[in-house]
Order: C-alpha cells, then sequence, then structure tokens
C-alpha cells in the first residue's frame, strides 16, 4: 500500500467494514438496541483525522519530556502478551528500558538456553511459548514493596515471579488440576502471602482422558499460589469460566468474573444466559476448610476446596452476560467488574459482604452498590485515588470518565450525572492503567490505555500492525491525549509503581541462588569458579570452566572429541556497573549472557569435527571484537 492510498482525510470505507465486523462477532448477542450504539461509535471512528490533530494540541497540563540525563518517575512493566515476556518503559516517556524474557527463550540473555534458566522453567521449558497477560507487583499493606513481580501464562497453564532486584525470573510453577492461567491478582493486605489465580477453561477433574464427552462433569479452579515457595497452596473448584480477578484492601476477599455459567463448550451456548457471575472468594474459610481436611484431591496432593454453587466459601452475584474485567477501586470500596456484552458495569460493596457470607441478605444481588451504564464494550476498570473510574469501551474505542459516588446515587433514584468525560482512544482499548492504581496510593497522573488496534496510527509495517498504548493526562479535570507508542504482541495489562518503591542490584552478589546449583557442581568437580579456569571430563561428559575479565576469556582454547556433552560455565569477575559479556559458540546455538558478578552456564553436544570459535557478544571493551577462543572437536 503506497502513501496515495493510505488517505488520512476520512476513515476508509473498508477500515468500517473491517469494524463493524468485529463489532458483529463481539456483540453476536447483543440487543438491538446496543447495536445502535455500536453504529454511533463508529462515527466516532470516521473522524480519525480530526483527533491526531487534537492530540497534537493536547493541552497537556504535566510534562511528559523527560530531559536528557534525567530519568522517568515512574517504572512501567507490560505484560508482552503471546510475545511471553515482560516489558519495562520509563513513565511517562515510555522509553522501553528492559525486556524480561520468561516464558519465551531469548536470543540475547540465554533464557530457556542457560542451565540455570532451565533449572527454573523445569518441565515447562519444552515450550518456547507463552501468553502473559497480567503482571503485578508485591504488596505490603496495600502498597507496593517492590519485592516481586508475578504474571500468567495462558497458553501454556503457569505462574511465574520476577524478583526486581534483578530484574530476572526466578520462579515458574505450572498449576494443576488448571487449564489456561488467565486472570492474576495479589493478596495485597497485610501482605502478597498469595498469588491468586484463575484458570478460564473448564476442563474434567481429572483431565486424564476418562471423561471427554461430557462436559456437565468439566470444571474450574481458582488457585491461590504461595508466593515465597511458589508451590499451590490451595485450589477452589468453581462452577463456569473464570476470567478476570482482583483481591481486596481487607484480606478477607477476592473476586473473579465467571462466564458460561451453564458450562457450556461451543460459543453461541457460552453466551446464550442472560446473566453470568461474579464469585466471591472467602479466604479465611477456604484456608479453615484445607485445615480441616475439607477437600479433594485431583492431579497430585493439591488440596481442592469445593467451592461449587451453595457452598460456604464461596458467594455467586449473578450480573449481566459475559463480564470481563474485575478492578478493586482503590478506596477499597468496590470490586467493579465490566460488563463487555453489557453496557455496565457492576459495582459490587466490599463492606456488604461480611453479610452476604453470613446469609442475611435476602438476594446475593443486595451487595450491587450501583450498576451504571457507560457505554459499549466494557472491559476494564482504573482509578485516580479522587473517586473518578476510567473504563475502556472496546466497541467505542473510548476511555469513559466516571464518578463512582454519583453513579451509586443515580442508582438509589437521584437525578445525577456520572459521566464526566468520554475521550476517544486509537483504537479498541482492553486493559487501561493509571498510576499506581493498584494500589491504595494511586496518584491521578497518568493513565495509559492499552489499545488492540494502531491502524493508521504509525508508519505501516505490512498486514500485522502494532498495538497502541496511548498516554493520557489524567492530572486536570479533562482528560488529554498526549503520546501514541507502539507495542508488539500484545501488552494486555501493565502496572505503573513510583521509582523510589523499586530497588535494584547493579551487580551480581556471588551467593545468588540464580547459580548456587552451577557452584555446587563446580565445587563437587573441585574448582572454583572464581579463579580456576578448568576442564573436567568424565566420560564422555566435559564440564569447562572459564572466567570473563574484559577483555578476554580465561580460556583462550579447548579440546573435546565429537559426540561429546559439554557443559560450558562462565563466570564474570568484573565488578564495575554496567560490565555485561556474553558467551556465544557459533554454529551451536548457544550464547549467553554474563553480567558482573554472574556466573552462567550451557550444555550442549559437540556433534561436528572442526574448529568453532567462541566470542563475547555484549560490547564490553574496546577490544571487545578480540574476545574469544576455539573449540577444537577431533573427529570420533
Ligand atoms: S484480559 S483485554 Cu487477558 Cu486482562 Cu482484558
Ligand atoms: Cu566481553 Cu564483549
Amino acid at each position: 500500500m503506497n502513501d496515495k492510498t493510505r488517505d488520512k482525510s476520512p476513515k476508509t470505507p473498508e477500515t468500517d467494514i473491517q469494524d463493524s465486523g468485529r463489532r458483529r462477532f463481539l456483540g453476536v448477542t447483543a440487543t438491538v438496541g446496543a447495536l445502535g450504539m455500536a453504529g454511533a461509535g463508529s462515527a466516532g471512528l470516521l473522524l480519525g483525522g480530526t483527533r491526531t490533530a487534537e492530540a497534537r494540541n493536547s493541552g497537556s497540563t504535566q510534562d511528559y519530556n523527560v530531559p536528557l540525563g534525567e530519568l522517568d518517575e515512574y517504572y512501567g512493566f507490560w505484560s508482552g502478551g503471546h510475545s511471553g515476556e515482560v516489558r519495562v518503559f520509563g513513565v511517562p516517556s515510555m522509553r522501553e528500558i528492559m525486556r524480561i524474557p520468561i516464558f519465551n527463550h531469548c536470543s540475547a540473555s540465554g533464557w530457556g538456553t542457560t542451565n540455570e534458566s532451565k533449572r527454573i522453567m523445569g518441565d515447562s521449558h519444552r515450550f518456547p511459548n507463552g501468553d502473559a497477560h497480567h503482571p503485578h507487583v508485591s504488596y505490603t499493606d496495600g502498597s507496593h514493596d517492590g519485592k516481586y513481580l508475578f504474571i500468567n501464562d495462558k497458553a501454556n497453564t503457569r505462574v511465574a515471579r520476577i524478583r526486581l532486584d534483578i530484574f530476572k525470573c526466578d520462579k515458574m510453577t505450572t498449576v494443576p488440576n488448571a487449564q489456561a492461567i488467565h486472570g492474576l491478582r495479589l493478596q495485597k493486605v497485610p501482605k502478597t502471602n498469595y498469588v491468586f489465580c484463575n484458570s478460564e477453561y473448564i476442563t474434567p477433574k481429572p483431565n486424564d482422558g476418562r471423561h471427554l464427552d461430557n462436559p456437565e462433569e468439566y470444571w474450574t479452579v481458582w488457585s491461590a499460589i504461595d508466593a515465597e515457595t511458589m508451590e499451590v497452596a490451595w485450589q477452589v473448584l468453581v462452577d463456569g469460566n473464570l476470567d478476570n480477578m482482583d483481591a481486596d484492601y481487607t484480606g478477607k476477599y477476592a473476586a473473579s468474573t465467571c462466564y458460561n455459567s451453564e458450562r457450556a463448550v461451543h460459543q453461541a451456548d457460552m453466551m446464550a444466559p442472560e446473566r453470568d457471575w461474579v464469585v466471591i472468594f472467602n479466604i479465611e474459610r477456604i484456608e479453615e476448610a484445607v485445615r480441616n481436611g475439607d477437600y479433594m484431591t485431583f492431579e497430585g496432593d493439591t488440596p481442592v476446596v469445593d467451592g461449587r454453587k451453595g457452598s460456604a466459601v464461596t458467594r455467586y452475584v449473578p450480573i449481566p452476560k459475559s463480564p470481563h474485567g474485575l478492578n478493586t477501586s482503590t478506596d477499597g470500596k468496590y470490586f467493579i467488574a465490566a460488563g463487555k456484552l453489557s453496557p455496565t458495569v457492576s459495582m459490587i460493596e466490599i463492606d456488604r459482604l461480611d453479610a452476604l457470607f453470613a446469609d442475611e441478605l435476602d438476594d446475593p444481588r443486595d451487595v450491587i452498590a450501583a450498576e451504571p451504564e457507560l457505554g459499549l464494550g466494557p472491559l476494564h476498570t482504573t482509578y485516580d485515588g479522587r473517586g473518578n473510574a476510567y473504563t475502556t469501551l472496546y466497541l467505542d474505542s473510548q476511555i469513559v470518565k466516571w464518578d463512582m459516588e454519583k453513579a451509586v446515587r443515580n442508582w438509589q433514584g437521584e437525578d445525577v450525572d456520572y459521566i464526566i468525560q468520554k475521550l476517544d482512544v486509537h483504537y479498541q482499548p482492553g486493559h487501561n492503567h493509571a498510576t499506581l492504581a493498584e494500589s491504595k496510593d494511586a496518584d491521578g497522573k497518568w493513565l495509559f490505555s492499552l489499545n488492540k488496534h494502531s491502524k493508521d496510527r504509525f508508519l505501516p509495517v505490512g498486514p500485522l500492525h502494532a498495538e497502541n498504548d496511548q498516554m493520557i493526562d489524567i492530572s486536570g479535570e479533562e482528560m488529554k491525549l498526549v503520546h501514541d507508542t507502539p507495542t508488539f504482541a500484545e501488552p494486555h495489562d501493565a502496572v505503573i509503581v513510583r521509582r523510589d518503591q523499586i530497588n535494584t542490584s547493579q551487580i551480581y552478589s556471588r551467593d545468588d541462588p540464580t547459580f548456587a546449583e552451577t557452584i555446587a557442581m563446580a565445587e563437587a568437580d573441585g574448582v572454583d569458579v572464581e579463579r580456576d579456569n578448568k576442564i573436567i571430563r568424565d566420560g564422555n561428559k566435559v564440564r569447562v570452566y572459564m572466567t570473563s575479565v574484559a577483555p578476554t576469556f580465561g580460556m583462550e582454547e579447548f579440546k573435546v572429541k565429537q559426540g561429546d556433552e559439554v557443559t560450558v560455565v562462565v563466570t564474570n569477575l568484573d565488578r564495575v556497573e554496567d560490565l555485561t559479556h556474553g558467551f556465544c559458540m557459533t554454529d551451536h546455538g548457544i550464547s549467553f549472557e554474563l553480567s558482573p558478578q554472574q556466573t552462567a552456564s550451557a550444555t550442549f553436544v559437540a556433534d561436528k569435527p572442526g574448529v568453532y570459535w567462541y566470542y563475547c557478544n555484549w560490547f564490553c571493551h574496546a577490544l571487545h571484537m578480540e574476545m574469544g577462543g576455539r573449540m577444537l572437536v577431533e573427529p570420533a
């Protein structure tokens, strides 16, 4: 497509067709009234050109230019969706600072190649992919403590932990009895003892091929993972598919949206019921059931407490059909569930949950404080700490700013308007996130709209488009769109914390647990990795220990036999910040990072006779290009 055909003035009809196609898909069971509103939404899309001009003159009152040499005020952690990684941005500059490979394998750092990363990934190392949606930073007393970041893998049913001193993944858990971990949130109060996560799909329990064709026997689970050991502490058996969730600010409750209340296995049937649920979990009661041995087991010995409808540990609150996002308001008052196929959000008053569990309410819907109508396709909500909520409207391509207390008064019958502003975003937002808005410290400065489509916002790069994460100034009365950031597949979610909440190490500590097992192996071989450059031959297993100090490896050649299994262990003795080396063995698929004071290793088979050069691939010194050596492989 050349420039002429990419007409920037009124949107091309084909865009509109794509859009209405998308609407048709999502709105399959939406009411006629709702579809009428979808039409109004597309009018907004037709004015794309005008809005670009508006963005240039956003009138933002805060400066989002971070001057040269200065640092950003916030860390933003963006999930990388089906790229499997996490990206770190400086906010508000939106400079991408780092990528943290987690469920994917990484060519630069050697994640997925090194023995250290394989140990962390465990059995699931055989999967080179992941689908990371929900990154969340650990808490103490409802504030981020910057210790860990946790994230889900929907593709291969895992949860991972990232240490925020070194910005590396250090634990990964495959969740039993589950399939497709999606919604993930942390216990906020008193601190993050548990990582809570949803299994999205209903499956037979146990899922071992015994029951295939009987969906009545399919269930899903909600899991609590111990945040320190990363072992699954317990699970709760649930009706329907769990989608998104959040925990409260008392430590007593968590809530999850739950669609497919009929437990159907075909899409048309899933969208049939008029209502689905928010499931409320009573954490104390679940822990008590586990203590009393009141649970089942399926795969392994993970305790599974029965939390299906009618159980003591859960309550099912009916809300309009196919809800999606669930976000706790930062004042601790509400769980707010977004309607997705309904133009409403449901505000669940957390203060009424004690009464709900004590069976003092006539109807579980008595916990609904309000169900304000916001627009088409509400997916996720974020907060500014000043009583306002911001909800993404996927179908309308807008962010709606609304007043929570006014919405409640309106629901009670008062004639008061709760909608403050609707801002067009480009295009089709999923999650949105405001600074610190997943903690009680929400400061209402910047909001990000994580848009699924970018269409005409960036230079075209062929059929596949970037997503578009837009930055919005929310410090004033009015939301002002100030910046577009293209992002690759696909930031579902993000979390933004203050820079003083994160405390990083400049170099590795020599007793870092990441490579403790490698050091133990060296010690068993009688090798001091900080001093020795040595080859240990153990049958056809060869262990090569070497050091690196800019600009040389401690060993410039070593000899092995064709067919030997070679483990190269390198220790970077440099203590200088930012003096990272790398080890790349040509023609063997081996490459990994060696940050200052780090030990790392990789194992491969020397299957071809000949000379193979290894070299340092992180630019470290004026003689970096010369930093290398030879592996000599003798024919068998
Ligand atoms: S989800 S676009 Cu994976 Cu958080 Cu809502
Ligand atoms: Cu060492 Cu480049």
